[in-house]
């Protein structure tokens, strides 16, 4: 029988010392899992641990054991992490967990998912989308735009599957949402093109200051050369200023004024430069903040080498993702959408925005130390707020003397209430401005089980 070392081959991605030592995996969510599975497949020696034991790990234990990676569930063996080669982490585990802490004092390196996939994926060229809010849907329409104009591209990252799923595949482009936490451990990042959308507070919880969460963010230009591509948001100050001296060429979109690509509202249409594309009304998405969305793809999907006349056709097939803006029925003549990707203030202002009919408000969640008072201005046509989970009183201190406001026991109490408070004509968003670890998994699981309480409806 062959050893883990004489398995071993020239594989540069793997160090001599990841086959004889041992890579620790720390988090067993979709991120550990598929970098567990590359890890061994590659010859590494991995043990891969969780501090959480719910019942849906177990299975990707098995998938791990069975190709013979040592899995701890329900605790991390700091003892054994400690003595690892390299530290493999998922953007959910926090600097301060302990396995980082022991790695941090034990001078062994860690790696984010994200970099071992930037690594693997070298020669395949990519977009790399970041920004507090639109990545997602910037992620998607620009990897929708590319292959609808016939070129080989995937999506992958923080839009739900882990970029070294796509390690082995035979792609032209990768289109790369990276969130903060991804970019934190990231040192080989360097795309092809970059897109910054927007910068505003988020993650509080997680970042000491605001200047450590966009110190993250600006790791997006941190290997900028001559060929390099940033597509910025010409109308935030705070991304030019991030983008700062960074080499590359700059392209920037608007919905004030002109630029690369922009929104012309006397004409209604979207424009590249002085040339109308298409009528902003042919785009099947709510609310201005998609259309600044559709503008930033439209650069980043012509920087990707797509020629600009596939774009509107392709534009117009894009259908709204799951959980962002979704309409998901309407019962009673009162419209219900789930809006539950909406974790922080700004991405909640955002949705507010779009609601062109009086509302009833879901909010609540864990929160993540940011200013609630923000949502007020932006409550015109709220018929109530209802708050629920571990920030449901805060909701009540920073907003029920400006609105009204009833505190709910759980999303489900929420929805009955909301039933109950809504009238024809109204709409019911939930659009929570908080993390949902509280009560859910993550936000999915959050907007999915929105969605069965509707239906039940
Ligand atoms: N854990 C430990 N020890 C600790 C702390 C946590 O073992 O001390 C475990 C947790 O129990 C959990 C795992 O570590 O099982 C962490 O997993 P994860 O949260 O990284 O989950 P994944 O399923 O791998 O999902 C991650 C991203 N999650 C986060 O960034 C929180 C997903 O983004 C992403 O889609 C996926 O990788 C694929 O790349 C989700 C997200 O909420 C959508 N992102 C944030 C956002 O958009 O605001 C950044």
């Amino acid at each position: 029988m062959r050893t883990a070392s004489s398995r071993h081959t020239e594989d540069p991605l793997i160090p001599t010392e990841w086959v004889e030592k041992e890579v620790a995996v720390v988090g067993l969510g979709r991120t550990g899992v598929a970098v567990g599975e590359w890890l061994a497949d590659h010859g590494a020696r991995v043990y891969a641990s969780d501090a959480d034991d719910r019942p849906e790990l177990a299975a990707a234990a098995e998938r791990l054991r069975a190709k013979s990676v040592a899995v701890d569930l329900g605790t991390h063996d700091l003892e054994r992490i400690g003595a690892a080669a390299a530290v493999v982490v998922s953007p959910g585990v926090p600097p301060t967990a302990a396995p980082l802490v022991v790695a941090r004092q034990s001078g062994i390196p860690v790696v984010a998912e994200l970099d071992l996939a930037v690594r693997a994926l070298a020669g395949t060229r990519t977009v790399v989308v970041t920004g507090t809010n639109g990545k997602t849907t910037t992620t998607a329409l620009t990897a929708h735009l590319l292959q609808a104009g016939g070129i080989k591209a995937e999506a992958a990252g923080n839009i739900g599957r882990p970029l070294i799923e796509l390690a082995e595949a035979d792609l032209d482009w990768v289109v790369v949402e990276a969130s903060s936490f991804q970019l934190h451990d990231a040192p080989n990042l360097a795309p092809s093109v970059g897109v910054l959308t927007n910068l505003a507070p988020d993650h509080m919880d997680r970042y000491d200051s605001l200047e450590s969460y966009y110190a993250d963010k600006k790791r997006l230009f941190q290997h900028g050369t001559d060929e390099s591509v940033w597509i910025l948001n010409g109308d935030d100050e705070a991304v030019e200023s991030l983008a700062g001296d960074t080499l590359g060429e700059r392209q920037r979109w608007s919905t004030r004024s002109r630029a690369d690509a922009w929104w012309d509202r006397a004409s209604g249409d979207l424009m590249v430069g002085s040339a109308p594309l298409m009528e902003r009304s042919r785009l099947s998405l709510l609310g201005d903040h998609n259309v600044e969305n559709a503008l930033a793809a439209i650069l980043a999907a012509a920087a990707a080498g797509l020629d600009y006349s596939a774009i509107p056709a392709a534009l117009e097939t894009f259908q709204p993702l799951a959980h962002r803006l979704e309409s998901v029925r309407e019962v009673g003549r009162v419209l219900w959408i789930n809006d539950s990707k909406a974790t922080n203030v700004a991405s909640t202002t955002v949705g507010l925005s779009a609601m062109d009919r009086p509302f009833v408000l879901l909010v609540g969640g864990r929160e993540k130390g940011e200013d609630l008072r923000r949502l007020i201005p932006h409550l015109q046509g709220c018929r109530a707020v209802i708050a629920f989970g571990e920030a449901a009183e805060r909701f009540r201190r920073d907003l029920g003397a400006a609105v009204d406001l009833r505190v709910a026991s759980s999303l489900d109490d929420a929805v009955t209430l909301a039933q109950a408070t809504a009238a024809g004509g109204d709409a019911v968003l939930l659009s929570p401005a908080c993390a949902s670890f509280d009560q859910f998994r993550d936000f999915e699981q959050r907007g999915d089980s929105f969605k069965e309480m509707v239906a039940e409806l």
